[in-house]
């Protein structure tokens, strides 16, 4: 742990710790070879997998390197000595990351904490992806208990909101900001309009990415991906 301003940052309200989470934790840390570059996403049990990881560095001298997705998520590695590269020097060898809602054919929603692009870039650019949810995360379809989170460059929102609701949304709203007025930023600069669609079809993740003004969608379709449960029980 650096003995530093980030150091010294306070991360225990985000690692919630269930025993399902730590297993799914320590089975990614399991996972982890001599070498890796690591997509890291974001999540409950992304936290906890870090924490395992850093461990196994420490212990076994592991040479590792992270691509997060957050500045959180670098703050957090750096916070525990996790060495970070980016994508202008690596593609990763495989990822970790969570999820909002899966489906039957693990299509995903994904977006809560508003990293939605960056989490899609890293995991197009990833051969192996591992995603980590629990039971109340998989749904019989997309939609069920969150809207599609969709990343919107500011000047463009009116025009991408009109064009949104051509696709069917029936309900979209500006994300505000936690704990104070206004929008939510995003990392990028942009803001997010959830949007609720009567019926997500295969093609909406394309159709959205087509608006102009759109940056990114929390669709993930037919991405390649390996479900992690991790059950409470
Ligand atoms: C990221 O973490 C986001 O895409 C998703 O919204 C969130 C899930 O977090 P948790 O696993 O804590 O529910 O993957």
């Amino acid at each position: 742990m650096k003995n530093n301003l980030i150091g010294n940052l306070q991360w225990s309200s985000a690692i919630i710790n269930p025993e399902g989470k730590q297993k799914v934790a320590r089975q990614i840390a399991g996972k982890v070879k001599d070498g890796d570059i690591l997509g890291v996403g974001s999540g409950s049990t992304v936290y906890l997998a870090l924490v395992a990881i850093a461990e196994r560095i420490k212990t076994e001298s592991l040479n590792i390197k992270a691509i997060p997705t957050s500045l959180e998520i670098s703050l957090f590695c750096s916070k525990l000595g996790i060495p970070l590269t980016t994508l202008f020097e690596h593609t990763p060898d495989w990822l970790f990351d969570g999820a909002d809602e899966v489906d039957p054919n693990n299509w995903l929603i994904k977006g809560r904490g508003g990293a939605m692009f960056k989490e899609k870039l890293l995991i197009s650019s990833s051969p192996v992806n591992y995603i980590i949810v629990d039971d109340s995360k998989m749904v019989s379809r997309l939609g069920t208990n969150f809207p599609v989170p969709v990343e919107v460059f500011p000047q463009a929102l009116l025009t991408v909101e009109k064009q949104l609701r051509k696709l069917g949304a029936t309900d979209i709203s500006l994300r505000p900001a936690k704990g104070k007025d206004g929008p939510i930023i995003t990392e990028n600069g942009n803001m997010i309009l959830d949007c609720k669609f009567g019926r997500i079809e295969g093609s909406l993740e394309r159709d959205i990415k087509s608006i102009t003004g759109v940056i990114e969608s929390g669709l993930f379709i037919d991405y390649p991906v390996d479900i992690l449960m991790a059950s409470n029980n």
